[in-house]
């Protein structure tokens, strides 16, 4: 029999270092023996990259509320086209973004309703097994992307204070699912912030991890 795949997401605001943190993690399973699909959102599937390309760069914007519907879209390919296939397979899915970042930025940055945000959230399975939750402070925040030598999104042009309420948002999200999301220190640097992380997914799967 198969053994269980895992599902990991990695959550936070602009520059709080998932990416880094997604590939370091990734690598970390695959020397412990894991087949580890790494992936992210909005994306990790074709139709959902198609999104991703809209949302982000693309020449139209959206009401919030059709924005949200996008992500929800664009969540529901990549959970049929890749994560349920893989996890299926007995793989761990390593996850750089997800449902929570519906609810940060949609829901606490953009004031779109959040019941209606939890109810899209509620259709689409699997939930991930662990959320890491990567905080970081806006300072640190700002002087990553700025060092970061690329052109900025359509988020990451929003002003100060959206990105404040999505910071709130995400440590609101940590505080009431505490059975599914350990909060990180994100403002370390990044070995320091590997060690805590391989430290929490060794603390939720245990053996499974090593
Ligand atoms: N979005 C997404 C929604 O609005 N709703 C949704 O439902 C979903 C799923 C995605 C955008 O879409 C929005 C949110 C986003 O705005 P993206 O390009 O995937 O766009 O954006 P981010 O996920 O924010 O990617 P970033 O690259 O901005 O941030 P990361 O991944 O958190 O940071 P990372 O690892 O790329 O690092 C950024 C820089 O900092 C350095 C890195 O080398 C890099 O230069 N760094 C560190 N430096 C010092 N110490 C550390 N610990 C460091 N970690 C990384």
């Amino acid at each position: 029999m198969t053994a269980p795949g895992r599902f990991i997401t990695l959550e936070g605001g602009e520059g709080a270092g998932k990416s880094t943190q997604a590939r370091l993690l990734a690598e970390a399973l695959r020397d412990a023996g894991h087949s580890v699909t790494e992936t992210r959102e909005p994306g990790g599937a074709p139709g959902a990259e198609a999104l991703r390309t809209l949302l982000l760069h693309g020449p139209t914007t959206f009401t919030p509320e059709a924005e949200t519907l996008l992500h929800v879209a664009a969540r529901a390919e990549h959970l049929a086209r890749t994560i349920r296939p893989a996890l299926a397979g007995g793989q761990w899915v390593v996850c750089d973004r997800f449902a929570d970042s519906t609810m940060a930025y949609q829901g606490y940055g953009l004031g779109v309703d959040r019941t209606m945000i939890a109810t899209l959230a509620a259709l689409l399975e699997p939930k991930p097994d662990l959320t890491l939750m990567l905080d970081v402070s806006a300072a640190t925040a700002a002087a990553r992307l700025a060092s970061r030598g690329r052109a900025a999104d359509r988020y990451e042009t929003l002003d100060p204070t959206f990105h404040e309420r999505v910071r709130r948002g995400f440590r609101t999200i940590a505080a009431t699912a505490p059975e599914r999301c350990i909060t990180i220190d994100g403002n370390n640097p990044p070995a320091a912030v590997h060690t805590a992380i391989l430290a929490a997914v060794q603390a939720r799967f245990g053996g499974a991890a090593k």
